[in-house]
């Protein structure tokens, strides 16, 4: 399952952004490092169902369908803030690193209301600290935890590299591992870099950082997301990010919040990543919520949505490439051997080919297949088709071998 991380200084609503978007509940409260240890929850991505254009009513299994939004599981990480300096080991430093170690993709929750300082200290009012700062900060904090870590052992690493004539995107893998980092992108991260893979004992302190940068972008990728847009200092922030070239998503991890409280409540209907939300209990909705649902009606029109759910699906289908691929046993019923319609839909790779696919599956189904069936257009697709987003497909194999 593709790992999120969530991160950011204290403060900046993090957890309020990760109980939001996975209905855990965890503490949240106006002081840094409420967060120490840290939070796992299952978070969903979301796409626009097959099962309105194929005309059924499906039953989902491994995901939740909602009036034609299928939602699909990921893997959200809430972890402690991070203050500068970490990577020397200010504030929780090397532990919060050591907790994103295993993100696919990051998420930076930024204040952009300018209300905390770099260490989450509150400044009494919104608008006193530039969130801007805050973005280049995350990203220069991450480059030297992992430039320390390259540079620990680089010369004599390089040598033997050189010594024993080692690929070095290989032997990078291995010194890195436990970042969670493929070698596919560390050769990417070599070939974008600008040094001589040939001979790395002569790449400088200097260069070390200007690749662990590089490596950086390549393997942890981060989607910026404006947070508390609810507050009107943070209009001017993002605008200015936006004038920067800073793709950040607006967004109020606490609307998502407040909205995802009310219905669990049952007294309001919303789906993640609408633009509206419907009142179904009045009754039951005390004033002060009325007042939060009103503010909450603003944000929604001037925003489009909270962020939350734009953020989430931005990570996974943006900036990860991934597609949602269904598959199923019955291509005239679209269901599983059980009966379930469109039960299934997995997230994989943009370029996943019908044979890898199927291997996901069930290896013998890799193993002996035969071809593809594309089942909205019922033609065959050969092993090595790459497959689309939102396809249905079903796997030919031959039989197994008793
Ligand atoms: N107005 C507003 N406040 C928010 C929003 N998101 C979070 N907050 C508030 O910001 C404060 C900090 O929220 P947390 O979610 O605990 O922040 P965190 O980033 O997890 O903080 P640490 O765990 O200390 O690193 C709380 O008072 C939240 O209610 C938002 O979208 N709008
Ligand atoms: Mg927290």
């Amino acid at each position: 399952m593709i790992r999120i991380g969530l991160l950011g200084k204290p403060n900046s609503g993090k957890s309020t952004f990760f109980s939001a978007a996975t209905g855990k509940d965890v503490k949240i409260a106006d002081y840094p490092f409420t967060t120490i240890d840290p939070n796992v929850g299952i978070a969903y991505a979301s796409i626009k169902c097959v099962c309105k254009e194929f005309g059924v009513k499906d039953n989902p299994r491994n995901s939740v369908c909602i009036e034609g939004t299928r939602f699909i599981p990921v893997e959200l990480w809430d972890v402690a803030g991070l203050v500068p300096g970490a990577w020397q080991g200010r504030g929780l430093g090397n532990k919060f690193l050591d907790d994103l170690r295993q993100a696919d993709v990051l998420i930076h929750v930024v204040d952009a209301s300018g209300r905390y300082d770099a260490e989450g200290k509150d400044l009494g009012r919104p608008g006193m600290w530039d969130p801007v700062e805050d973005i280049k900060f995350l990203e220069h904090e991450i480059q030297r935890w992992f430039w320390q870590i390259l540079k620990r052992n680089w010369l004599k690493f390089a040598r033997r590299v050189e010594i024993e004539r080692k690929d070095l995107a290989s032997s990078l893998s291995i010194l890195l591992s436990g970042l969670n980092i493929s070698e596919e992108e560390i050769r990417t991260a070599v070939q974008l870099s600008d040094l001589n893979p040939e001979k790395p004992s002569s790449w400088s302190e200097d260069d070390l950082l200007e690749f662990a940068g590089v490596l950086r972008r390549v393997s942890k990728p981060i989607v910026i997301v404006a947070n508390k847009m609810d507050i009107p200092a943070a209009e001017d922030n993002f605008k200015r990010m936006r004038k920067l070239g800073i793709d950040a998503i607006p967004a109020s991890a606490l609307a998502e919040f407040i909205l995802i409280k009310l219905v669990e409540k049952g007294t309001i209907k919303y789906i993640r990543g609408s633009s509206t939300f419907e009142i179904i209990e009045p009754n039951r909705i005390s004033s002060r919520e009325k007042m939060l649902l009103e503010k909450i009606q603003e944000l929604l029109e001037k925003w489009g949505s909270t962020g939350v759910q734009e953020a989430i699906n931005r990570t996974v289908f943006g900036v990860k490439r991934m597609i949602a691929v269904y598959p199923v046993e019955d291509e005239n019923r679209l269901t599983d051997k059980k009966g379930n319609v469109l039960p299934d839909v997995f997230l994989v790779p943009e370029g996943t080919t019908a044979r890898e696919f199927a291997g996901k599956i069930h290896s013998d189904l890799a193993k002996n297949f035969i071809y593809a069936l594309d089942v909205r257009t019922k033609t065959k697709l050969p092993a090595d088709y790459k497959l689309k987003h939102r396809d249905v497909i079903k796997i030919y194999a031959a039989a197994r071998r008793k």
